[in-house]
């Protein structure tokens, strides 16, 4: 059975989700939810940086998320056709991560408006470069004339932002038909009606992720140092 470690939550394990979900492999969510089973987990020696999230599949226990994705795009034939479609795949996804990142800080932020406000400036910077590389790929994808894992992991990067900013796909048409096309894959429409997607991050993960980790929450939560253990 292939398992996925992590959080009780989306975070850096979700990309891994929608991979698994486009290659239609069943998967079991397997959530780490206290200090002691992390610890349980890292003594396994499954976990070669001692983080999640961790993927067991075909034997394998892997690491880091951006290699779980591209594992999991070459098994599946979504790395495009040639290499210059794979430097492609390479450079969207390296974009992808980076404007990812605000959307996974998001839950972080003191205030709904100044979440807000982070992810319509990082929209604003790549939004538009995204919509022109899409015009000059002219196969409706990133890389390729087909869907490969770049299109995967921005349309799961977008569909954190659409939950904080409803409109922000207005200005940029092209961008919109590759996440309705990508929505539309059959093991990804399946996996998003699924009990296995979790909902967006809010406090209760934000607190879940510091008490497993035994670090301080954000500064403006009650009692912020609370998890923190003291030697
Ligand atoms: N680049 C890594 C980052 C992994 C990471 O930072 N994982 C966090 C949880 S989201 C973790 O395990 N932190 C504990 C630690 O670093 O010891 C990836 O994308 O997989």
């Amino acid at each position: 059975m292939t398992r996925l470690h992590y959080f009780k939550g989306r975070g850096r394990a979700e990309t891994t989700r929608w991979m698994l979900a486009i290659n239609e492999i069943a998967f079991e969510n397997m959530p780490v939810e206290t200090p002691e089973a992390l610890a349980a987990l890292r003594a396994t020696g499954k976990l070669p940086f001692d983080q999640m999230p961790l993927l067991e599949i075909d034997g394998l226990n892997l690491s880091q998320s951006t290699a779980t994705t591209r594992y999991l795009a070459r098994r599946g034939g979504y790395y495009g056709d040639s290499d210059d479609d794979a430097l492609w795949c390479d450079m969207v996804a390296g974009a992808v991560a980076d404007f990812a990142e605000t959307a996974m800080q998001a839950a972080f932020q003191p205030t709904k408006e100044i979440a807000v406000a982070s992810l319509r400036a990082r929209f604003e910077k790549f939004g538009p470069r995204f919509e022109r590389r899409l015009a000059e790929n002219g196969s409706g994808f990133c890389a390729s004339t087909r869907i490969t894992f770049a299109d995967v992991v921005l349309a799961e990067a977008l569909s954190a932002y659409l939950e904080w900013c409803g409109d922000i796909l207005g200005s940029t048409p092209l961008l919109k038909a590759l996440y309705d096309r990508v929505l539309s894959e059959r093991g990804i429409a399946r996996y998003l009606r699924s009990e296995q997607r979790y909902p967006m991050a809010g406090d209760d993960y934000v607190i879940d992720v510091a008490s497993v980790l035994q670090r301080a929450l954000p500064p403006h939560m009650p009692n912020p140092n609370r998890f923190v253990s003291v030697p």
